[in-house]
């Protein structure tokens, strides 16, 4: 996308609390919430020109923030506009009314977005699973249906008792609003299918070829500068090149020579309107199936504690039990900023714990130690299994060696006996491409033919 954007982080000063949805716990740190709004944008790759905290005494019904600030940012947009560097978003990280929205469209020329609409934007781009899309869309069908009825209700205001009754612009929102309804109540019906079909649909998806090591945390935790530096990191893991992968997937070989992806999933956002959670959660479905989960916080936030448990809380509510599963390693990142005396202290605790890991992202320290912890993870799960392989079989034989270790191999005139090391994830696949079975305990098969 990389259009530009300028970041406004609205914040009311006055005794007036807003609407329930602008209530945030950020609200005492205006400055960690607008540094937020500036990594939201940044998730679907928009170039942030100028991000500012804008502190309102009482809401303007017609535009939000007072026409003061309103004429500074047009001036702000006419000055990148004088450097031939459009400015095509504002983002107003509040809840906007459609009338508001659009009076700030009119005043600046360019198009605003509200922080459900960016937050939806960003769901949207990155939901992998069908399950994922439609609910996305449901969210976004219901925001829109939501912004109808408003847009509705103004115009009525505005006629009057003018006898306009059923006037062209009333019919026109009936109208979407019927069609977003009818819209509704398809993709209403299509998840429960999807729902219906989980089971069948997760066996028949195409399978990523390589274990996931899927990175969690909070918007701005470091969740991509993690990723940049162990994608980029060449010494300790090379980046294998996949063509069907997005940005937000790479291949990696650990220093071992294990292989795996890496995935950067969606952040966890600062009270997320209660509306979009299901939505927020269907882009975490891949988060199930990983290998290792990451689960990287920014430790010298200020809400860090409280932080990590919403997200344990929502893997908790995916069906993940993070007391005990032993796939998740908390990453303590941004230690840089700590001071040095509670940077050593927090180094010498991780290290105490098996899955816990304190690094910079941004510096690289502690990196070793958190690879060397992926890539024990890796191979921790590893199962022993026996099977017989048609010897006319060559891809599944190739399969098995190049996912799998092959401990062992005999040959007789029509099958392999292969004793081989798989991952859980791997017997799945394994099982759900290829029609062989596979044992705990060496296979009778042979014997039973030689006797
Ligand atoms: N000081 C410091 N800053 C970091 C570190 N990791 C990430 N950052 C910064 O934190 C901000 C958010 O990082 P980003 O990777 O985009 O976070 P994400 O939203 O979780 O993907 C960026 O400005 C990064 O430069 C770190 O280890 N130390
Ligand atoms: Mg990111």
């Amino acid at each position: 996308m990389n259009e530009r954007v300028i970041v406004l982080h609205p914040v009311l000063t006055g005794a007036k609390i807003g609407e329930e949805e602008n209530i945030r716990k950020f609200e005492r740190n205006p400055e960690a919430a607008l540094e937020e709004a500036v990594g939201l944008a940044h998730a679907i790759d928009l170039q942030v020109v100028h991000s500012e905290i804008v502190r309102l005494k009482m809401v303007t019904p017609a535009t939000l923030i007072g026409s003061g600030v309103v004429a500074r940012i047009t001036d702000l947009i006419h000055e990148w506009h004088h450097r031939e560097q459009e400015v095509g978003l504002v983002f107003v990280d509040y809840a906007l009314s459609p009338v508001q929205q659009r009076n700030l469209e009119e005043a600046w020329h360019c198009k605003v977005i509200d922080r459900t609409g960016l937050i939806l934007e960003i769901f949207g781009e990155r939901a992998r699973t069908k399950e994922g899309q439609l609910q996305v869309d449901l969210a976004a069908l219901n925001y829109q249906r939501s912004r109808l009825v408003k847009a509705w209700s103004h115009l009525e205001r505005q006629r009057g008792g003018g006898g306009f009754l059923g006037g062209p612009g009333e019919k026109q929102v009936e109208l979407d609003r019927r069609m977003i309804d009818e819209r509704i109540k398809k993709l209403k019906h299509d998840l429960e299918g999807v729902k219906q079909n989980r089971r069948i649909q997760r066996e028949s998806r195409k399978r990523e070829p390589y274990p996931i090591v899927a990175i969690v945390g909070y918007t701005n935790a470091g969740k991509s500068t993690l990723f940049n530096r162990i994608t980029g990191a060449e010494v300790f893991a090379k980046d294998l090149l996949f063509a069907t992968l997005d940005t937000t997937m790479r291949g990696i070989k650990m220093p071992s020579g294990k292989k795996a992806i890496l995935s950067d999933t969606v952040g966890f956002i600062s009270a997320l309107p209660t509306h979009l959670v299901a939505a927020f959660r269907a882009t975490l479905e891949e988060v199930l199936e990983a290998a290792v989960i990451l689960h990287v916080r920014d430790i010298s936030q200020e809400n860090t504690e409280a932080e990590k448990e919403d997200v344990l809380g929502i893997l908790q509510d995916l069906g993940i039990d993070c007391e005990k599963d032993e796939r998740i390693v908390e990453v303590i990142n941004k230690i840089d900023k700590l001071p040095a005396k509670e940077r050593a202290a927090v180094i010498t605790r991780s290290k105490r714990q098996e899955r816990v890991v304190a690094v910079s992202a941004l510096t690289g320290e502690g990196m070793e130690r958190l690879l060397s912890v992926i890539d024990d993870r890796l191979g921790k799960d590893q199962l022993v299994m026996h099977t017989d392989i048609n010897l006319a079989d060559g891809k599944a034989l190739a399969w098995l060696y190049s996912r799998g270790h092959v401990i062992d191999r005999l040959d007789d005139d029509e099958f392999a006996h292969v004793k081989v090391g798989l991952e859980p994830a791997d017997i799945e696949r394994f099982s759900a491409q290829f029609p062989y079975k596979l044992n705990k305990n060496k296979t009778k098969k042979k014997k039973l033919k030689a006797s």
